[in-house]
């Protein structure tokens, strides 16, 4: 309720200029929901994937026991994990980081599983520019299946507190 009612003329109908704007943000809106199914369709864009639920705290042992038993090496203190061809990898999204950094061979197909422990984060494969929101409670599973080596970094794209900044990881894949 305001302090005191509006004049009675306030609402006017749009006019002039304001109907151009108001028909080309309609123009545009139309223009982008024809665009997102033909992107994802025929575009070759981001896979939506599977998800399945998951308590953050089931999800970390997962997470533990993939690394006890594929861990093939260690970079500044975090664990090198590398999954069987065509087995499960797990990916743990928390404030400020990315763990463990995982190993994978081109040509060769995998089940990511990434998930968060605390908040949303955003999962952004650079420099290919995929990008998936990684939420608490939920398993994302990408089926994935690595075209090219080298080294990929992750960064998270969904602000995330005071070290959002730091939160990097890194996939390898090797030929
Ligand atoms: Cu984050």
């Amino acid at each position: 309720m305001s302090i005191y009612a509006p004049p009675a003329d306030w609402l006017k109908a749009p006019h002039g200029e304001e109907k151009v704007w108001i028909g080309l943000a309609l123009v545009w809106c139309m223009v982008m929901t024809i665009a997102m199914p033909y992107w994802y369709f025929f575009g070759k864009q981001n896979s939506i994937g599977e998800s399945y639920r998951v308590t953050p705290i089931a999800f970390n042992q997962r997470v533990m026991k993939f690394v006890e038993t594929n861990k093939v090496g260690e970079v500044k203190g975090i664990p090198i994990v590398e999954p069987a061809p065509g087995g499960d990898a797990y990916l743990r999204a928390q404030m400020w980081n990315w763990y463990p950094v995982i190993k994978l061979r081109k040509g060769q197909t995998y089940r990511l599983h990434i998930s968060s422990l605390d908040l949303q984060h955003g999962f952004s494969l650079q420099p290919l520019n995929m990008n998936f929101q990684i939420l608490p409670g939920y398993d994302h599973v990408l089926t994935i299946s690595p075209t090219s080596s080298g080294e990929f970094s992750i960064i998270c794209n969904e602000f995330c507190g005071i070290g959002h900044h730091t939160m990097t990881g890194r996939i390898i894949v090797d030929e």
